[in-house]
């Protein structure tokens, strides 16, 4: 084995996004580009004498990329690494071993809920020693320092075998290789009435999990059927694979469309749909929950998981305050009102949680893309998600469209859809954003599609604990009854941009409770079309994805 110094020159664009930097798998795999990115990360957080979790999601180049940033954390000095066997671990479980083991932060490989495979995507994340995603200073600092850096360190040598379990050495650096699930199922066993949940899939409950090929397969398989006694089968497309076996490992009801058909299936002679069904993303930090013949908007889950979650003994003394993404539904928001609890409105990413979280001020969080999570660690968390849910219809014995139902008669229902406008030139999408942001300050008072708005501004957020302001966070126009629309463009896409269309509305009940949302918001969307002109500078009518 060599210790090598390397000479290299900045590459254009290694800036990170909403969540860790994400590019085209062969943009990764180019000369230089991952351990320019690694180099830079190890240089600010001074890479000598810690301890870093290191795993990821299992997509194509994942093994590879391990073997590339080991040697450089040895050969920056950094003491151990603690890697996930195969180099896997779910991002939430990243996030659990990283405080488990008290390290100073992790790196995780993933593109999340992005398609993988060498004409996929790939990212690379740096978390801190709170388990959480990188904050935004820290994340600048990484990006100022790959535009100037000039060298980077790294061993040459035999790969490690990443297979076998237990200690290795790295020069003068140790490879604990853990297995990537049992200190999470752990987690998880502490948190939930496992008992309760137990009983209720021995008395016949169903279920359904898909794991899209994607990394929660072995964590489920353990949870669901070995820990909880769910049928064998319950976990579906259980097997982590590079590629995820051409699936878009994206939980929603357009990519998860074979769940979705089942759970919506009409009941036959020979048939009945699962009781209750969920799907996970990429890195198994995203969850979708479905019942039978009924879907759970991701803001609505949020909401209910606030007001049910003292139904698990980890939540049982109740929450010290939620939070959720501005883009998310304020459905969260009446629970905590009711609840007598504190409740904060934060950008779009989940490092704006980290602070709330470390500081005592929430318990709860979630956000519109299908994440939700709580202060057990500091990365949204799929799998969790889905096992409160079992806690609480286990405790309640209720289904999931009578916890919906009694939920909504109780706090009233906020519609909620977001649509998505795919691979727009970039140039386009910033037009028409500059155009809007220029005129959201003189909206109030003016009428839009008859609808009279309130308020309009570009969302800008002053974190409560350290004061860090971040501006740009979304142009939002809110109506006199409450209703509003977000426009803000994706900052996770490596294709053109990505426009996301927000759109939100209360009824208060009890009438009117049960319409489609797409029809329950049409005056909504149609006021977004008329006043952002989305069609024009776009050229598209209509959304590709809509949730
Ligand atoms: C999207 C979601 C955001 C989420 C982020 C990372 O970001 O909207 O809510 O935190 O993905 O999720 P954007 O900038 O594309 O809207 V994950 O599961 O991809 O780490
Ligand atoms: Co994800």
């Amino acid at each position: 084995m060599t210790l090598r110094t390397i000479q290299t020159q900045p590459i254009a664009g290694q800036k990170p996004g909403t969540s860790g930097l994400r590019k085209k798998t062969r943009v990764f795999m180019g000369p230089q580009y991952l351990e320019n990115f690694v180099q830079s990360i190890f240089d600010v957080v001074q890479a000598a004498g810690k301890t870093f979790v290191l795993g990821g999601d299992g997509r194509y180049f994942n093994d590879r990329a391990a073997q590339v940033i080991l040697r450089m954390a040895a050969a920056n000095g950094a003491a151990r690494v603690i890697v996930g066997r195969d180099a896997i671990l779910s991002t939430p479980a990243a996030s659990h071993l990283i405080r488990l083991n008290k390290t100073d932060g992790g790196i995780l490989m993933s593109a999340s809920h992005n398609p993988g495979g060498p004409d996929g995507d790939f990212g690379v994340k740096f978390n801190t020693a709170n388990g959480g995603p990188a904050p935004e200073a820290v994340t600048e600092a990484i990006y100022a320092r790959s535009t100037e850096i000039g060298q980077y360190h790294i061993w040459e040598g035999q790969d490690l075998d990443l297979s076998r379990m237990g200690r290795q050495e790295l020069g003068d650096m140790v490879v604990d290789v853990v297995d990537p699930v049992a200190d999470y199922a752990a987690l998880m066993e502490r948190l939930f009435d496992f008992p309760a949940i137990r009983a209720l899939f021995a008395g016949g409950f169903r279920m359904r999990m898909d794991s899209m090929n994607a990394v929660t397969g072995p964590y489920a398989v353990e949870i669901l059927e070995n820990r909880l006694g769910a049928a064998a089968g319950t976990v579906v497309n259980a097997t982590p694979l590079p590629d995820f076996g051409g699936l878009h490992p994206d939980p929603n009801p357009i990519w998860a469309k074979a769940l979705m058909d089942e759970m919506f299936a009409p009941p036959t002679a020979a048939f009945a749909a699962p009781d209750f069904g969920a799907a996970s993303d990429g890195d198994g930090d995203r969850n979708m929950v479905v019942g039978r013949g009924i879907y759970v908007s991701p803001s609505d889950s949020l909401a209910v998981l606030a007001a049910n979650a003292q139904l698990a003994p980890a939540y049982a003394q109740g929450l010290a305050g939620v939070a959720r993404s501005m883009p998310t539904s304020a459905a969260v928001d009446r629970v905590a009102q009711a609840m007598g609890i504190a409740h904060f409105e934060t950008p779009t990413g989940w490092k704006f949680f980290g602070n709330l979280m470390d500081a005592g001020k929430v318990t709860l969080c979630g956000e519109e893309s299908f994440g939700t999570g709580s202060d057990h660690l500091r990365e949204k968390d799929g799998l969790w998600a889905v096992l409160l849910w079992l806690n609480i219809l286990a405790r309640r014995g209720q289904s999931v469209a009578e916890v919906m139902a009694d939920h909504w008669a109780r706090f009233g229902r906020n519609y909620y859809s977001r649509h998505d406008f795919e691979g727009i030139p970039a140039d386009r999408a910033e037009a028409m954003m500059a155009r809007l942001r220029g005129r959201v300050s003189g909206l109030a008072g003016q009428k839009i599609n008859g609808l009279l708005v309130a308020a309009a501004d570009d969302f800008a957020y002053a974190d409560p604990v350290d004061g860090v302001v971040s501006k740009g966070q979304g142009l939002r126009v809110i109506f006199d009854d409450g209703a509003r629309f977000v426009v803000r463009l994706s900052g996770t896409g490596t294709e053109g941009a990505t426009l996301r269309l927000y759109l939100e509305r209360y009824a208060a009940g009890p009438e009117g409770l049960d319409l489609d949302p797409q029809m329950a918001l049409a005056p909504v969307i149609r006021a977004a079309h008329l006043l952002a002109d989305i069609a024009g500078f776009t050229g598209r009518e209509s959304p590709d994805v809509v949730t």
